[in-house]
């Protein structure tokens, strides 16, 4: 990074905190399509396999303790739920249904799929997705389906590796390195990863400046 870049980059981050520690707020829940808010701002996504650490990072983001209801039970966000940040708002973010394994019936996961996969497709003020992989499993074939959707829909995306905290120094940037240059041939993901613990509150500063740079782009 340059200077000015590096400049660039600290503002960011201290201007995303300021933001994050102000208002945040659940704005509602969508179970169908029908019951999206109004597209009147900008949005940022949260997406992965069930269990992999959506909410808990949507709360360390936030710096909110449980304003997204995360749980040990794969398939609890069933919705898509927006959040507002800002006073007044300047974005949102959405914490979505998992995909993958979920311990709920065949017939309810296809319904959650279906509404991630029309949103993510179709969803106007989207600026970007975060698909978050699990830092003990790496990249599965649900997540590469994932990517390969967003690159065909042209949907930019990050992709996080979360429960940094669950492995060992060595084995995560083994894990690091192996899914970086997979997402490097993926047209629409960013070419680099963020390592992220919402447990330890690694790589969160990080994050919330590249939220403000994707709201902003
Ligand atoms: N050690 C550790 N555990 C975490 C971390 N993030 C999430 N977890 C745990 O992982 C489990 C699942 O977390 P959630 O945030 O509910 O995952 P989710 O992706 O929202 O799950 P679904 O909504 O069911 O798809 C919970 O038991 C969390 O406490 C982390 O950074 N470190
Ligand atoms: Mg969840």
């Amino acid at each position: 990074m340059t200077p000015e870049e590096e400049q660039r980059q600290a503002e960011l981050a201290e201007e995303a905190g300021r933001l994050f520690s102000g208002r945040v707020e659940f704005l509602l829940s969508a179970p169908q399509l029908k019951f999206l808010p109004e597209p009147d701002y900008p949005e940022i996504a949260f997406c992965g396999r069930s269990n992999v650490g959506k909410s808990s990072l949507l709360n360390a983001v936030t710096g909110r303790r449980s304003i997204a209801r995360a749980s040990v039970t794969p398939g609890r966000t069933q919705e898509l739920n927006f959040f507002e940040v800002g006073d007044p708002t300047q974005f949102r973010l959405v914490d979505m249904p998992g995909y993958g394994f979920a311990k709920a019936p065949l017939k309810v996961v296809e319904k959650w799929r279906g509404l991630v996969r029309t949103f993510l497709r179709g969803r106007a003020p989207l600026k970007r997705t975060m698909v978050l992989v699990d830092s003990r499993h790496g990249l599965k074939d649900s997540d590469r389906e994932m990517m390969t959707m967003l690159d065909e829909a042209a949907v930019g995306y990050r992709v996080v590796l979360t429960k940094a905290d669950k492995v060992k120094a060595s084995e995560l940037a083994a894990v690091a390195a192996g899914v970086e240059a997979e997402a490097r041939k993926h047209v629409a993901a960013f070419p680099d990863i963020h390592l992220t613990s919402a447990e330890k509150g690694m790589g969160i500063d990080a994050l919330r400046a590249a939220i403000l740079a994707d709201v902003r782009a």
